[in-house]
């Protein structure tokens, strides 16, 4: 398979920096005061827009743009649907996922997301924890990490006709990180079930972690004894650890991650400082004590 070289991809900060370098041009003084002071003032609480979230998306198996989901996505089947609970547990279990949406209630949770590429939106999830689901299965000691395996379907998924990564999309959690109340399965949005761009029927949502770590269309969730090799890992280990926590101190290699763009409809997309494990360092930090975090990132 041939390897995707990602400097070929044009880093949203590049694109962003762009559009500040010609409105700061275009209203002049004006534009760079505006935009310090929204650094310093901008709503957390508001939630961004249900057409952001679910037209503003990274989904790579449906095609590299951020507008690529929304639009070619909305043909793809999401029944019949099944999650493979399999691995170091005592006995695997395949789950309709009607089943899961009817077994578990879901509740909103309004989630953070911050992508690696420097935006970032807040989202009223629907969902349930991910221990739940796992304690469906008696997990055996030899345990550590959790994969989390994306579809594969070509036919279906046109971004998946070409070697943008090594499909199908994997990502992985600690144990420790898997149960934490935090980690979440989403099964819907604004109160509506999930939209397919955003990872019909059932994706994971981990709100302190950059987004990519987020799989979208689970089908298969293993219970593993070693560190799981993941997607972005594959594609460029050096930009994207295993752990990816949000962390305003650890740059990526190609930008800085110290400051966001929201988007939440404002004209100027407001930056905003970076906050460690996106403002979730009170429920989550216990879990890295003692870890060097510039290494382990
Ligand atoms: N299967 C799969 N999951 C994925 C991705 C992807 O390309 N494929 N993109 C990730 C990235 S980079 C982000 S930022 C989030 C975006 O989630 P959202 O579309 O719900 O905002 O999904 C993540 N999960
Ligand atoms: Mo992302």
């Amino acid at each position: 398979m041939k390897k995707f070289k990602y400097s070929e991809i044009t880093p949203e900060k590049i694109y962003n920096n762009r559009r500040t370098f010609l409105k700061n041009l275009g209203y002049g003084i004006g534009g760079i005061a505006f935009a310090n002071n929204a650094l310093a003032n901008t709503d957390l609480s508001k939630p961004t827009s249900y057409k952001d979230i679910t037209t503003y998306n990274n989904y790579y198996e449906f095609g590299t743009s951020k507008g690529d989901p929304y639009k070619k996505s909305q043909d793809f089947k999401t029944r019949p649907w099944t999650v493979r609970i399999e691995g170091e547990v005592e006995e695997p279990i395949d789950l309709p996922i009607d089943e899961i949406l009817n077994s578990f209630p879901s509740e909103e949770r309004v989630q953070r997301l911050r992508c690696v590429e420097g935006w970032s939106m807040i989202i009223p999830w629907m969902g349930f924890s991910l221990s739940e689901l796992l304690n469906k299965v008696k997990i055996k000691p030899e345990a550590k990490f959790v994969k989390f395996e994306s579809v594969y379907d070509p036919e279906n998924m046109v971004g998946q006709r070409r070697a943008v990564l090594n499909w199908p999309y994997v990502e992985g959690l600690r144990l420790d990180e898997a149960m934490h109340p935090l980690t979440t399965v989403v099964t819907g949005l604004y109160g509506k079930p999930l939209p397919n761009q955003n990872g019909a029927p059932l994706r994971i949502f981990i709100p302190w972690k950059y987004g990519f770590k987020s799989g979208k269309a689970i089908v298969k969730i293993e219970l593993v004894k070693k560190m799981p090799m993941t997607a972005w890992m594959w594609a460029s280990p050096r930009e994207y650890g295993f752990y990816s926590n949000v962390n305003p101190n650890v740059n990526h290699p190609r930008w800085s991650q110290a400051t966001e763009r929201v988007i939440n409809g404002e004209v100027f997309s407001p930056r905003v400082k970076t906050l460690m494990f996106n403002g979730y360092g009170d429920e989550v930090a216990h879990l890295y004590t003692g870890m060097d975090l510039k290494k382990n990132f």
